[in-house]
């Protein structure tokens, strides 16, 4: 199996962390969690869990400064010490680690990002509220709308990349931070030619700790959905790229 390593980060996960590991051992990869100081010692407490399993390693982060940026800091760093895949999951079993599997056999496929869907066939979500199922239903719509993309669950945090994919899409430069990282980044992936493949998962309510969704992040994503855009985008060295990736279902 190639080196793989899947980043997680963390903020107040006190509760889930020891839950989240104890599962997440079973996949076989490594783990990255990426802390942003948490006031619950979520950090201390990755640290200490670290001692015993060498598979797990933790970068401690002096603030909160959202989930792009943690994300930036967790690819730089797994692609300096060569990981050849990287993962993205949250830290709270909303993504099970057990789907891991059927996302790696796409990888191995040669998908250079394998999306985890919640809106392709054999995917959903449990335990939310029709409010919360509306909402996300309609922010993964408007962004695939306003971008014109064909992938129904742009705003979906479970993401299976290899290490050429990450640089393809030049990932430290981009902008974002909230959920609306995840559509930058598979926008850069699709422009950039990357093979893409969705593999549906059902997405599980967590049973501990709160969302940090808030409006303020909600707000961030409607404006810089247009600012992307506006702006748009295309690989550094490259003349406008052309857009060579076919959606595709894997079915685990
Ligand atoms: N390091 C870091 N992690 C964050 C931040 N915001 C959220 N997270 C983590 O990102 C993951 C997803 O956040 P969550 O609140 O569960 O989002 P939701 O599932 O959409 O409600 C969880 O593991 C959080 O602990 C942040 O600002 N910094
Ligand atoms: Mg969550």
């Amino acid at each position: 199996m190639p080196a793989e390593i899947v980043v997680v980060p963390t903020y107040n996960e006190r509760e889930m962390l020891p839950l989240f590991l104890a599962e997440f051992a079973g996949t076989g990869a490594e783990c990255l969690i990426v802390d942003d100081n948490s006031p619950d010692g979520t950090g201390e407490q990755a640290d200490e869990l670290a001692r015993e399993r060498p598979w797990l390693h933790v970068l401690h982060r002096p603030h909160k400064g959202g989930l792009g940026a943690a994300y930036r800091a967790g690819f730089a760093w797994a692609l300096d010490r060569g990981y050849e895949r990287i993962g993205q999951m949250d830290c709270d079993l909303s993504h099970p680690p057990a789907a891991l599997a059927a996302m790696r056999a796409a990888a191995d496929d040669g998908a250079g990002l394998v999306l985890g869907s919640r809106y392709v066939r054999g995917g959903g979500t449990r335990g939310w509220s029709l409010v919360r199922r509306i909402v996300s239903r309609v922010g993964c719509l408007t962004a695939m709308r306003v971008l014109g993309l064909p992938y129904p669950d742009l705003t979906g945090g479970f993401k299976l990349w290899t290490a050429d994919a990450l640089r393809l899409i030049d990932v430290s430069t981009t902008v974002s931070n909230g959920y609306i990282f995840q559509v930058e980044s598979t926008r850069r992936a699709h422009i950039a030619g990357v093979r893409i493949r969705q593999v549906p998962f059902v997405f599980v309510e967590r049973l501990h700790g709160a969302s940090k969704m808030s409006p303020g992040i909600a707000g961030e994503g409607a404006l810089i959905l247009w600012r992307l855009r506006r702006d748009g985008w295309r690989p550094p060295g490259r003349s406008p790229a052309s857009v060579t990736a076919e959606p595709q279902v894997t079915r685990p």
